[in-house]
């Protein structure tokens, strides 16, 4: 019989850690350097933020032998993306005294805060605190934020959505105290190995991180066939009466490592509304029972699924729940974009979504947008809405504060952020370069570049109108999630990306390799014919994406399995 694999060093640093504790509060008192020890740099991801430093800067410090630019990301969690006008307030001033005077929307409607040094840490925790926020379980091996359909103006339905995703992420926080004692001075808890500190993760938590989220159809505008588990709103009678299941989804992937791949959630059943608490538990710890925890290229919960097959994973979640799922019901999704501009609602309510390019919110030359909106908390009566696509709803504006917030938008360069070309609206970059460590290549400095070049393209094929999805990211982790776009570009190295095609425009369907290292001076030239042909002949209504798999650009990826293959020369055709 063979040996079993030895566990991931990271399951040993969390057995180690009594419960995410590690020895950060030390580290954080040790001023000799801006850095954590390696341990307590995993650690401290369970509490919301990444031991980062500043990779414009490593040359130069290089140079003057100095340590590296260390600082910390922070990372708030927003459940279901809905924030209020204190909170925005809140963000927005920590921005300044703390991180680097921006403020990130990510992709799974959360904020983050760049650039803390570690000896400001723990005056920003509690600053966050303060706000009625916190940053527990935003990174780490644990569930994560949960997503939710922004869109406010479908009201009860959103409603019982949005309570839905709040239930979950409450009830999958993490129990420990870890986080109140090192960060908000808690009174320290002495626990013992009989104590059952964490009922649901057990002292090891999972074996990789979690995903959750809510979509609304026909809007699939969180993406739900990315996360580990997703509810699909079923709705009766303008009722929500309960969601289907799907679980398996997730984007990362390592280049020239075919055993990791991006993969699409399959939906396994349904289950009554008052039961996803419940069942967003159970699928939890059947990964955390089964999940591997010896390789983290294989942790995520979509292998568990693709190794044993949605049916046997069902077979395992009716086991733990005591009962058994329904079949699936039907559900359409006609898109995973954001509507732009303003919606009145159905009680007379205004709702204004602005575009905010890479999620980035900061006073530029042509846009004050970080003071707009600052100026716009403090008036706003309703409340802030983030959205998977890193844009900003400001939302429940009543009829009587509309043209203040109008006045307020236009005087600082946002009233017509909607009217920006579509291919723009529907663009997704994530951070990258200077920040991320993982990043091979830029993604959000750079693809406002790529979408300017590409702009007499578009108007001249009058594709002004067209929502085509297109993502950047700096490397194939994929937290722009270009696999599941229409247009990828995905970081190989320095000013190298390879593009995808194909992606479904609902998210429904897997992108495929088209060109690999394009540089990025050959970008536009490789983009626009494919564009332009497609201008000229797609069929009525017929989206990009499956516009370049019926003329043969690419062959369609229905699942992660297919996604290195079929890549034969004869499938891949070159643009007329
Ligand atoms: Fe991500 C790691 C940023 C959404 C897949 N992600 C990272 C780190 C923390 C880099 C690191 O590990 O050192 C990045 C920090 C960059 C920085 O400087 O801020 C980072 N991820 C982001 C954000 C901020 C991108 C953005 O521009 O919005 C998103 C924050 C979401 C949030 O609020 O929680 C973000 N990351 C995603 C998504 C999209 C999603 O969840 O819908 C994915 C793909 C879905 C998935 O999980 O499969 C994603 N991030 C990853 C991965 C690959 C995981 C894998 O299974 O292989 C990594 C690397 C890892 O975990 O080892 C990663
Ligand atoms: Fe960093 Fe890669 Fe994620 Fe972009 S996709 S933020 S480069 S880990």
């Amino acid at each position: 019989m063979s040996e079993p694999k030895p566990l991931s060093a990271n399951e040993g640093i969390k057995t180690r850690s009594n419960y995410l504790r590690g020895t950060i509060a030390e580290g954080l008192s040790d001023l000799s350097t801006g850095s954590l020890s390696e341990d307590d740099q995993q650690l401290i991801k369970f509490h919301g933020s990444y031991q980062q430093d500043d990779r414009d800067l490593r040359p130069d410090r290089r140079k003057h032998r100095l340590e590296k630019a260390y600082s910390f990301m922070l990372r708030i969690r927003v459940p279901g993306g809905v924030a209020t006008p204190g909170q925005w307030l809140a963000t927005d001033a920590i921005a300044d005294t703390y991180a680097n005077g921006t403020i990130k929307l990510t992709t799974r409607q959360a904020f983050q805060l760049h650039g803390i040094i570690k000896s400001n840490l723990k005056r920003t925790m509690k600053a966050i605190n303060a706000a009625a926020m916190d940053t527990i379980a935003a990174c780490g091996d644990v569930n994560r934020n949960v997503m939710c359909n922004p869109n406010p103006h479908l009201s009860s339905v959103h409603a019982a959505a949005l309570k839905t995703a709040q239930d979950i992420s409450a009830h999958l926080t993490p129990s420990t105290r870890a986080y109140h004692e090192i960060w908000l001075d808690g009174e320290k808890v002495e626990t013992s190995e009989k104590e059952e500190v964490e009922p649901i993760y057990g002292k090891t938590y999972l074996p990789r991180k979690f995903k959750i989220t809510i979509a609304i159809p026909p809007s699939n505008d969180v993406d739900v066939f990315a996360n580990c588990l997703s509810f699909i709103a079923i709705v009766e009678n303008d009722e929500l009466v309960g969601y289907n299941v799907a679980v398996g989804g997730g984007m990362g992937m390592t280049h020239g490592n075919e055993a990791t791949f991006p993969r699409l959630a399959d939906v396994i059943g349904y289950c009554a509304a008052g039961r996803a608490v419940d069942v967003a538990e159970k699928v939890l710890m059947v990964q955390r029972d089964y999940g591997d925890r010896t390789d983290r290229k294989h942790s995520r919960l979509k292998y568990t699924v693709n190794d044993h097959g949605p049916d046997w994973f069902l077979a395992q979640l009716n086991k733990y729940l005591g009962y058994n799922l329904e079949p699936a019901k039907p559900y359409v999704f006609t898109d995973n974009g954001d509507r732009f501009g303003w919606v009145e609602d159905e009680v007379g309510n205004f709702h204004y979504t602005l575009f905010v390019e890479g999620g980035r919110v900061l006073d530029s030359a042509s846009s004050p947008m970080r003071t707009g909106l600052r100026e716009i908390a403090k008036i706003h009566d309703g409340d802030f809405r983030l959205t998977a696509n890193q844009n900003l709803i400001i939302a429940n504006i009543s009829a009587k504060k509309r043209s203040e917030v109008e006045a307020l938008l236009e005087k600082h360069g946002m009233a017509l952020s909607h009217e920006r070309n579509a291919l723009r609206l529907s663009s997704i970059a994530c951070v990258a370069l200077p920040t991320c460590a993982l990043a091979l290549a830029e993604a959000e400095r750079y693809l406002p570049d790529v979408l300017t070049e590409l702009e007499e393209t578009i108007e001249e094929a009058g594709l002004r109108h067209d929502s085509i999805t297109i993502r950047m990211t700096g490397c194939p982790n994929g937290c722009g999630r270009p696999f599941i776009s229409e247009i990828g570009f995905v970081g190989r190295g320095p000013d190298r990306y390879n593009l995808y095609l194909g992606g479904g425009h609902a998210g429904q369907r897997l992108s495929k390799l088209y060109r690999q290292d394009v540089a990025s001076s050959d970008i536009r030239d490789t983009l626009a014919p494919v564009l332009q042909h497609y201008a000229k002949e797609r069929n009525d209504g017929e989206h990009f994406g499956d516009f370049v798999i019926r003329t043969g650009y690419v062959a369609a990826t229905l699942q992660g399995n297919d996604f290195h293959h079929n890549l034969k020369p004869e499938a891949v055709r070159d643009a007329p």
